[in-house]
């Protein structure tokens, strides 16, 4: 459900190339020649993947029951929840104007800043700082998905202004084709944020989205433990065991994890992470199905790494009206609501671990891959509030 650009400029290129990468580019490449034997050549067909299995473990009947219901319930009353952030004091974006509608009731929520794709980039900080000042109004925690674009460091530097309690789980969304540039480009922006940052906001450094998913479907196969998988997993393995070493180079401890869709994991991935973290998406659920059960196999592996969701949500619009529905499942803010009623504070009473899908609609995602793909955030991309109430149930907050 997140997806980077492969695509370099040659600027950018020339800029990989550059000593900005010192010694260690290159340390990927003469290693392992199945990564350049292997390299796509088709555009990346959207892969939509369920996890039955997970959706049965954690979810239970939650996402089908959203499926099927398409809420009566009118939600107008949440028409002043217009969201548009006014920094009361134009030098301290930690000054900044709370809007009652939002509620700090997310254990997490899953965050791109826009403008954060190669090779185009444009983000900035001001942006940053305004998500971070809206997302702090909804959680305390962050979840990014790569490091393109100095994201991290814009991140890190958003909370500092803004004073706000937020901590990120921080990315390196490597590929399996370049050699390793992708994933050496961005450990090097990792290197620099945690120097510059400290760790003091983060709370884990993912390497790898959808990798064992997204190398399956560029060579045939289907079971994340087959050879292909054990083949893709080699690759990753590399880069997961790369930022062990540049961590600990840096002396500096911090938990180290993965990110697949939930029936993706392979179990030689997981056992060398502290933590797993699974796509599961009630409104996919109708598409396949699968028993795989990650959270059973996290539980016999010597490391026991932790579980957690890592993207939940439902759509509310398709960028065109035939992929409007799934099966069941119909985008609409109405069923928005109806999933946010019956998960959000039923998963925060249980202790269930997730970043909800997503802080707002991406619209190069629709541009690029149609369907509902732009369509998941709780704000429109204006960062508008959509149609739709926030519950109140942080039973800890004071
Ligand atoms: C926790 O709550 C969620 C949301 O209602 C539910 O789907 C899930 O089954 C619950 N998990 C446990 C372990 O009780
Ligand atoms: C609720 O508020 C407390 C205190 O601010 C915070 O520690 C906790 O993470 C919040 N929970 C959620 C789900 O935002
Ligand atoms: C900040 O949020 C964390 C959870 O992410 C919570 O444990 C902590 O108590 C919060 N701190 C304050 C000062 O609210
Ligand atoms: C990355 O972001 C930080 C924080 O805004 C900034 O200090 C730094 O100059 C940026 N680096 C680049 C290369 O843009
Ligand atoms: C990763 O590191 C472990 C030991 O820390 C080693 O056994 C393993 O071979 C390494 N894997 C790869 C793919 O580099
Ligand atoms: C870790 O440090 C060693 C010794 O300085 C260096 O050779 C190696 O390239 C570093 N590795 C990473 C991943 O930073
Ligand atoms: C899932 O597991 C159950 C119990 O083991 C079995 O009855 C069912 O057929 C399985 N379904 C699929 C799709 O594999
Ligand atoms: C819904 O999607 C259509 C087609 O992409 C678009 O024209 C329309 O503006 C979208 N509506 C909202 C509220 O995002
Ligand atoms: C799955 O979707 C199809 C339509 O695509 C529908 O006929 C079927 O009833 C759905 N199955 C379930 C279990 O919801
Ligand atoms: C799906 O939701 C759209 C609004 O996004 C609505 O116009 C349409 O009628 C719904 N379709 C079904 C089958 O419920
Ligand atoms: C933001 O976008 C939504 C959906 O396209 C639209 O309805 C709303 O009027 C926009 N708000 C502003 C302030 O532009
Ligand atoms: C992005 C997306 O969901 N595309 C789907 C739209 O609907 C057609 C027809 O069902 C599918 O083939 C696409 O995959």
């Amino acid at each position: 459900m997140a997806y980077r650009d492969n695509a370099a400029s040659p600027e950018l290129q020339e800029y990989y190339d550059s000593s900005h990468f010192g010694d260690r580019r290159g340390e990927f490449e003469q290693t392992n020649d199945t990564w350049m034997e292997n390299a796509p050549n088709k555009s990346k067909k959207i892969r939509y993947f369920v996890i039955a299995g997970l959706v049965l473990l954690i979810l239970g009947g939650i996402g089908a029951a959203v499926g099927v219901t398409v809420s009566k319930k009118t939600s107008n009353d949440s028409s002043s929840s217009s969201s548009s952030v006014v920094t009361e004091n134009n030098n301290d974006p930690s000054n900044f104007e709370k809007n009652s509608a939002l509620k700090q009731s997310f254990y997490g929520i899953a965050y791109t800043p826009e403008g954060s794709q190669l090779p185009e980039c444009g983000n900035s900080l001001a942006d940053v700082i305004t998500d971070i000042q809206l997302l702090s109004q909804l959680t305390t925690r962050v979840r990014l998905y790569g490091a393109d674009c100095n994201q991290t460091e814009l991140v890190l530097e958003a909370i500092k202004q803004t004073k706000v309690n937020m901590s990120v789980v921080v990315a390196n969304y490597p590929i399996a084709t370049d050699g390793g540039s992708a994933y050496t480009t961005q450990a090097i922006l990792l290197e620099q944020a945690v120097k510059a940052y400290g760790t003091d906001n983060i709370i884990g450094m993912t390497v790898g989205n959808e990798f064992i998913l997204d190398y399956l479907d560029d060579n045939g196969g289907t079971d994340p433990n087959s050879a292909v998988g054990n083949q893709g997993a080699e690759i990753l393995l590399g880069f997961i065991n790369d930022t062990k070493t540049m961590l600990s180079n840096m002396s500096v401890s911090l938990p180290i994890g993965n990110a697949d869709a939930g029936a993706y994991f392979n179990d030689l991935v997981l056992g060398d992470v502290d933590y797993g973290m699974a796509n599961v998406h009630p409104w996919f659920a109708n598409v396949t199905s699968s028993n795989d059960t990650d959270v059973a196999l996290a539980s016999t592996l010597t490391n026991t790494p932790s579980m957690s969701i890592a993207e939940t949500g439902w759509p509310t619009n398709s960028s065109d009206v035939g992929n409007e529905s799934n099966g069941p499942s119909n985008a609409s803010e109405a069923n928005l609501q109806t999933f946010i009623d019956t998960f959000v504070c039923q998963a925060n009473a249980n202790g269930t671990e997730y970043y909800f899908f997503e802080y707002f609609d991406e619209p190069w995602k629709g541009e690029q891959f149609g369907g509902v793909e732009g369509y998941w955030g709780l704000f429109y991309s204006n960062r508008t509030l959509k149609n739709i109430v926030i519950p109140d149930c942080n039973t800890t907050s004071s």
